[in-house]
């Protein structure tokens, strides 16, 4: 699986309070303790108003480069925001996100061009986040076309199939899950990923919810998360997910993760 911290966001209310008040050390802990915890990559979002955007994000970006080696995951809906902060990037990581929405493709794919760059891709267009399968196939098929034009190959993008509320539709998992297997079936070294808290919007016991959706999820494909590693109930839903599916030799990961006291009981 490749874990992508995403607590460095500014909708999260502390976190929007530390970009305030340009508390580094605020920021540089949350980096520390994600990739402590097991994070490949770390997310970095402003949440900001547009015209501040910008120097949020370079500021993420310098705080986490200066304290952590793990590669970035650039978050923002604003292809301009990326393309102008991409050059502060010290080492390759991910763009979150591209997706048939307007010029984002024009916009990202020219950038990463033939270099080691992942992207995120979203299933969604000018029309919205599809209700149903097809469509999501269809888009997918639309952003890894576009993607093959500029060299960008399949094993560079992370297909995010944009999983909806499932107090909303009942049937969400089992479209995702659907969606899942005809894209890998279609692309064999694409990533499928998701965040891991859409799916129990509205519902109590949300953690529970978000849990047993990794796990189905893994089964059915899902190689990559946006989620919380210090989340540790779900690192050993993770961890253990992996072991039942044949992705931990010897449950080396696992049993490492007990030891070391990232799951189960602390050690200190
Ligand atoms: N897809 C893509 N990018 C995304 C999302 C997605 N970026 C933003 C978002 N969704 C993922 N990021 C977050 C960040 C924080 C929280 C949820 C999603 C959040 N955090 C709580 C906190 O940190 O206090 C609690 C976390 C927990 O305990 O698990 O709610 O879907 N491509």
């Amino acid at each position: 699986m490749i874990i992508i911290g995403e607590k460095i966001n500014g909708t999260i209310p502390n976190v929007k309070r530390a970009i305030e008040e340009k508390n580094e050390k605020f920021i540089g802990d949350l980096a520390i303790k994600q990739a402590d915890a097991g994070a490949d990559y770390i997310d970095v979002c402003a949440g900001t108003t547009p015209e501040i955007e910008v120097d949020t994000l370079k500021w993420l970006m310098e705080i986490v480069q200066n304290t952590v080696h793990k590669p970035l995951c650039i978050d923002s809906p604003n292809p301009k925001t990326i393309e102008t902060v991409f050059k502060y990037a010290k080492q390759p990581g991910i763009i979150n996100s591209v997706s048939e929405e307007n010029d984002k493709c024009e916009v990202i794919y020219p950038l990463i061009k033939g270099t080691d760059w992942q992207v995120i891709a979203l299933t969604c267009d000018n029309r919205g986040i599809p209700s149903d399968v097809q469509t999501r196939i269809d888009i997918t098929k639309i952003l890894v076309e576009k993607a093959g034009n500029y060299g960008i190959t399949p094993d560079k993008i992370h297909i995010d199939p944009l999983v909806i509320a499932v107090c909303t539709d009942n049937q969400s998992l089992l479209k995702f899950i659907e969606t899942t297997k005809t894209i890998k079936e279609m692309y064999p070294t694409i990533h499928i990923t998701s965040g891991l808290s859409n799916i129990s919007f509205g519902m109590p016991l949300r953690r529970i919810i978000n849990q047993n959706f990794l796990t189905l999820a893994m089964y059915a494909g899902m190689d990559s998360a946006i989620m919380d590693p210090c989340n540790r109930e779900m690192m050993a839903t993770l961890l253990a997910t992996q072991v039942l599916l044949g992705q931990d030799r010897h449950c080396r990961k696992f049993t490492n993760a007990y030891r070391k006291g990232k799951i189960g009981p602390k050690k200190e």
